[in-house]
Formats: structure tokens, sequence, C-alpha cells
């Protein structure tokens, strides 16, 4: 049996009702299909097909497994349909990605020191936050009315440095001063020292309520900048992130998106072993968030997930995303191991080539 979707029809059809996420759309059950779409709609395509087009109304089709939740990657993929980048633009944000990857492992290697895994795990949310999603401008890192970003889980500061220098926030080469002396990248982020970073993390569970406070000083001062923010899915093991949460609701805090990296693992194996945070999303709506379950290396899902947050009111917004730990290195990916160690020389020479191979196989799509 098959739902049905009608976006932004020219007039609600009957018995339909408003989509609890994406607003201007409607749903309609598979048996009142055949009563307001009528019959023709159906003639000049298959049922199994995701998307027809009649009288000027755009009729999307989802199993009806997925359809009564905005949440899954299903729906999602038909929101962002509608707000599609261009080829060439996914394609930039992919090839920065990879530059985003190599920028973490030449800073860990350079450290001798640094958390690769999880800085992998976030390379393509870092990318995209900087590259499409947040307001900001590096030549005034300081702007008031920026969007703000605070990176809860701080440990993964290399993948943040790779993608604030990809920005233009500093020069590339900054990365390669990871955790020396002196330097303006320390292993943890500081934002006394380092243009682009919003708040001093590291000590997990703290960033969140930061962010939340920081999307409240907002509302008060009437700015319409919002506040992201990114914990680990080991993290939201600590009490303190859902008290923060739970201010969020109260406050209604729809400024406020809350991104959690769910790459299963943390320092010593696996989130559901060490202490289950599961099922995350149910929880987080048990908390009064609106929430989105995505593929966190799957830009277009990224891209409608961000969508949807920003078309949200009332109520603060949640991105779960489901990512590999290390991506992009061979042997660095889904190991706990590669939480916090850095790569040796030849295990430096292998990421890189692995991540170069990765790149131009970008540049030649
Ligand atoms: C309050 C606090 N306790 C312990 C640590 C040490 N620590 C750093 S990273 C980490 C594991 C975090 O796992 P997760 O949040 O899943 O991060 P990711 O896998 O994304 O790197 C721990 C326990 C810390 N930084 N802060």
């Amino acid at each position: 049996m098959m739902g049905l979707w009608v976006r932004f029809p020219p007039v609600a059809p009957r018995r339909s009702k408003r989509c609890h996420a994406c607003s201007g759309v409607f749903l309609l059950r598979s048996s009142e299909m055949g009563k307001t779409a009528t019959r023709r709609t159906w003639r000049g395509g298959k049922r199994s097909e995701r998307f027809l087009h009649f009288a000027k109304v755009c009729f999307i089709i989802i199993p009806k497994e997925t359809w009564q939740d905005c949440s899954t990657a299903a729906v999602l993929n038909n929101c962002e349909k509608e707000h599609a980048m261009t080829t060439n633009e996914k394609k930039q944000l992919m090839a920065t990605a990879c530059k985003v990857r190599m920028g973490v492992i030449e800073g860990t290697h350079a450290a001798k020191a640094g958390h690769p895994g999880g800085s992998l795990s976030a390379a393509d949310l870092f990318t995209y936050l900087y590259c499409k999603e947040l307001n900001v401008d590096p030549s005034n890192p300081k702007w008031e009315d920026r969007d703000r970003f605070v990176l809860s889980k701080g440990h993964t500061a290399p993948g943040l440095y790779a993608a604030l220098a990809q920005r233009g926030f500093f020069p590339e080469s900054d990365l390669l001063t990871l955790r020396h002396i002196g330097s303006h990248l320390q292993g943890h982020p500081n934002m006394n020292e380092t243009p682009g970073v919003d708040m001093s993390t590291g000590s997990l569970g703290q960033g969140v309520s930061a962010a939340a406070g920081m999307a409240l000083a907002a509302k008060y001062q009437g700015k319409s900048c919002r506040v992201y923010t990114l914990l680990g899915d080991g993290e939201i093991q600590e009490g303190q992130v859902w008290e923060a949460f739970m201010f969020a609701h109260h406050y209604k805090l729809d400024n406020f998106c809350a991104i959690i990296d769910n790459n299963g693992l943390q320092i010593d194996g696996r989130v559901a072993d060490v202490m289950s945070p599961y099922p995350i999303a149910e929880k987080l709506r048990a908390f009064g968030f609106r929430v989105a379950e995505i593929d966190g290396h799957d830009f277009d899902q990224l891209e409608a997930a961000f969508t949807l947050a920003r078309g949200t009111k009332g109520c603060p917004f949640a991105i779960v995303m489901k990512t590999t730990k290390g991506k992009g290195v061979s042997y660095m990916e889904d190991q706990a191991g590669w939480h916090g160690k850095a790569p040796n020389d030849e295990e430096y020479a292998q990421a890189m080539a692995e991540l170069k191979a990765q790149l131009a196989e970008v540049e030649g799509m």
C-alpha cells in the first residue's frame, strides 16, 4: 500500500491533513487517493513511480511504512527534490569534504595526537555547515549577527579547523600547527584564539548548554541568527545534555538546531554496549524536538534536513545523522581504536593516498 503526498496544492485536497513537519504539504492515504487525485493521475505513469505531475500539482508517493514520519530519509529525500542543489554544487561540497578529511589527517599526523575518528565522521557535516548553511563572514569572524556553531564534541576540533580553513577563516597551512605550543589551533576549540570558533569546548555536555543559552539570548535580542551544535552519540550519555534539551523546548528555541553524530562508537567501544542512548530520535521527540534522521554522509539529505530545520517554528530541531567513524580512510572506518590516535608516517601516506584518489574521482565526475 502506498501513501500519497501532495505538495503545495492550490487547494488542500479533501480529507487530507497537514504534514506535521513540512508546512504546505498535505498527506493523503492511498485509500483516499482515488477519490481526490482521480484515475487520470495514474494513467500517465506506473504506481511505483515516486513523482507524478497532474494539474500543476506534484504528487509524491512514498511507501506506507514511512508516510507518517517526516523524519525518515525517504521523506527527506522527497523534500530535497523541492530544494535540490545543483549537481555542480554537490560536487563542490564532496570535493571540499575530501579536503577537510585531508586536513584532519595532515593536522593529527603533524601533531602526533588528536582525534581523527570523530572528525572524519563529521567531515561532511562540517563541510555543509561552513560552505552552505551558516551565515558567517570569514573576513569578520566576530560579526554580531552571524549564525553560531558550537562544537559540543570539542575533541573533534581537527575537523572543525579543517572546515574553517576551507571557508577561509585562516590559511590551510595553519592546520600543520595543530596542538603545537603557540599555535591558535589547540586540541580543543578556543573561542579567544581561533577565528571562527564561537565557544570553547571539550568537556562533553557543556557545549550544547552554551549553545541553548546563545539561542535564547538571540531571541531576547530579537536577532534572526540561528545556533547550531554538534554532539557525539557518546556525549549524549551526559545528563547535562538532556537538561539543555529540556531548556531548548521550554523556551521554544526554534532558532536552535542540535545535530547528533551517530557513528555508533565512543572512546571505549560501541555506545550501545557502554551505555545505550538508543532510541535517540524518539527520546529527542519526547523532549519536544522535531527530528530528522538522515545519512550524515549524504549532502542531499543534509540539505533537506537543514531546510526543514529552518522552516520549523515553535520548537527546537534535531538532526540525528547516521555516520561512520573514520569515514574516508579505510583502516580507520568503524574502529574505536582510531578515536584519539594519530596516524604514523606509513598510515599517513596511505590515508592521504586514499583521500587524494577520492578527490580525483569526485573532480572527474
Ligand atoms: C565530561 C567529559 N568526560 C570525558 C571526556 C573524555 N572524552 C573525550 S571524547 C570521549 C568519547 C566521546 O564519544 P562521542 O561523543 O561518541 O564522540 P565521537 O565518537 O563522535 O568522537 C570522551 C569520554 C570529556 N572530554 N569530557
